[in-house]
């Protein structure tokens, strides 16, 4: 308490943020809604000191809040997403693949399917200085899949210092009236942000990018819920809930249970799946990943805690970073509802950027491999680090069914801008929160570290992002730029970065194109290209090892 008062009164000019009593009931954020087709939405990027009961810390976040606040919008809309950045100069200390500039944002909208080019869903060259602004726009499809999304900064080596210390927003695609059953429909829906204040990373991040702002009075990681510590929602005994979870922590893998309460899982990723009510006993969250479900919890015993009934996270295997512990409860209290059974429910159609994958007669048209941080111990894709935003990994046709042959899952969270994908195959392990047909933008699963997934190219072409969502991982490097461009077989290239290293040599050397002997002009391009392949192959070296210096952070 006191230090948290030294720190409030040695940076006067920070709003402070009051953190709910520890068990304080459930809060729900403010929402920022659509009028008439259109969201036209501020997010300030502000400094701020949280303070807790037992702690405080000086972070920055979206509109002084913690979590920001939530965005709903329908299917066919226009969001406009005036991002306003009112962090100061300096900018801090600027490195490639190393945790820099932590008051340089951007905005991802996480899951949507929207177009990857700017002024939209663009993270690489739309880059939001110290006191500029940037007026995002995106066309929401009017088939867009309604559901679960989250927006948060994606300014490469600024993740961790900003999403990952509490600057994040929840982002809901509305279901369309009388586009669930009644049943669904006439639950009361909450929303559950799951942060996780990782104090000891963003204490090395900020002393790694020069951060001046981030102080914290304590050592340990903090877990909000809504902004509260281990919160509480009152439930009736027997009534249905819709909880929205959305795995905004950027470091920790959940494995979620429920105490007595009975869970069907409902969708994934924003993407409601083909066969609720899916009967399941554990949530498995990695970051960046969310989970509705619907929850009803039984009248508590005479001798029972009234909040006995706990969501907490176990740890699901040895070898990933999990939290262990209590996040959030219900009290059960009041009249006993006569909840019903629930009722089989799917969609009646699919967007075609959600039509099955699956089966003999859908054959891919471009199939790659994509493994997550495999050999020499470095955290790569496709062991390459990040080298660039057209530095492109792969190239996929457009309008095309692609096939990813991706590992590492066990120990990374694979994250894949624009467009969702489909496993193709239920992954080992047994547990029902993963089934062939399922579809995630998100996925890590400690059970398999392998996974055979397809994704439809269809609506956008452009840049595509993939990377790990463990966002340490990805502010060093573990991130990659794709491309979906040109259509059929001649547009599908699983090891593009090697060939695109030559094509960038010639755009480089237009100068030579004077030269008029072919043969001289021809001999020295390979000559140049074996000296710069060298450079590459060195600077790429240089980069992994002092990658690998840091690489003992989680
Ligand atoms: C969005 O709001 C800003 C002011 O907050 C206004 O200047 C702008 O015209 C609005 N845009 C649309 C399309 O409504
Ligand atoms: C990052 O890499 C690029 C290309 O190799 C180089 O031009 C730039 O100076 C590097 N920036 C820093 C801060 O090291
Ligand atoms: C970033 O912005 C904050 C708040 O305006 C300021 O205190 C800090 O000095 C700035 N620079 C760095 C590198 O933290
Ligand atoms: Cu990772």
């Amino acid at each position: 308490m006191f230090s948290a008062l030294c720190l409030a009164l040695a940076r006067p000019l920070l709003a402070e943020v009051r953190l709910p009593p520890v068990g304080a009931e459930l809060r729900e954020a403010p929402v920022l809604r659509s009028e008439a087709g259109v969201a036209n939405v501020s997010l300030r990027l502000r400094p701020a000191n949280v303070v807790g009961s037992d702690m405080s810390f000086s972070t920055r976040l979206y509109n002084e809040m913690i979590p920001g606040p939530t965005i709903i919008v329908q299917p066919g809309d226009r969001l406009l997403v005036n991002v306003i950045n009112d962090l100061e100069v300096p900018a801090g200390k600027a490195a490639n693949n190393s945790y820099q500039l932590p008051n340089t944002t951007n905005l991802h909208v996480h899951g949507l399917h929207v177009s990857p080019s700017a002024p939209a869903d663009e993270v690489f060259f739309t880059v939001v200085g110290p006191k500029q602004s940037n007026v995002y726009d995106y066309q929401i499809p009017a088939d867009h899949s309604p559901g679960t999304y989250w927006a948060h900064p994606h300014h490469h080596g600024s993740t961790v210092m900003q999403s990952g210390a509490g600057a994040a927003s929840p982002l809901l695609v509305a279901d369309p009236p009388g586009f669930l059953s009644e049943q669904l429909a006439s639950m009361p829906d909450h929303v559950l942000m799951l942060q996780n204040i990782p104090l000891p990373l963003l204490d090395t991040a900020a002393k790694a990018s020069e951060d001046q702002l981030f102080h914290a009075s304590s050592t340990t990681d903090l877990w909000l819920v809504n902004g509260g510590q281990q919160p509480t929602l009152t439930v009736k005994p027997n009534k249905w809930h819709r909880l929205r979870l959305v795995m905004a922590g950027v470091a920790n893998w959940l494995y979620l249970s429920f105490g007595r309460c009975e869970v069907a899982l409902l969708a994934k990723d924003g993407i409601y799946i083909e066969d609720f009510p899916r009967w399941i006993q554990r949530v498995s969250l990695p970051p960046g990943g969310r989970a509705e479900v619907v929850a009803r919890c039984p009248k508590s015993n005479e001798d029972e805690d009234s909040r006995e009934q706990v969501l907490s996270s176990a740890a699901p295997s040895a070898g990933v970073r999990s939290y262990v512990g209590p996040l959030f409860s219900f009290r059960v209290a009041g009249v006993t509802e006569n909840g019903r059974d629930l009722e089989p429910w799917k969609p009646r159609t699919r967007p075609s950027y959600l039509q099955d994958l699956r089966g003999e007669l859908t054959q891919p048209d471009c199939s790659c491999k994509t493994a997550m941080g495999l050999g020499a111990g470095t955290r790569s894709i496709d062991g390459h680090i990040f080298q660039g935003a057209k530095a492109y990994l792969h190239q996929w046709p457009r309008d095309a069914v692609a096939e990813r042959h991706l590992s590492g899952l066990n120990k990374h969270s694979f994250h894949q801008h624009t467009w969702p994908f489909q496993l193709q195959e239920t992954p080992a392990g047994n547990d029902p929160f993963f089934k062939a047909g399922d579809w995630h933008d998100t996925y890590q699963n400690v059970l398999d570290a392998e996974a055979r997934v397809r994704f439809s190219t269809v609506d956008f072409s452009g840049a595509e992002v993939v990377h790990c969502h463990a966002l340490a991982h990805s502010d060093q490097g573990m991130i990659g730029a794709e491309v979906v461009a040109g259509r059929g077989p001649a547009a599908c290239h699983c090891d593009l970065l090697g060939e695109a290293k030559e094509t960038d040599l010639l755009a480089d050397q237009t100068s030579l194109s004077i030269l008029t002997a072919a043969g001289l002009l021809c001999l020295s391009m390979v000559v140049l290209a074996a000296l710069i392949a060298g450079q590459v192959v060195r600077q790429a070296r240089r980069l992994e090892g002092s990658y690998a210096a840091l690489a003992e952070g989680p």
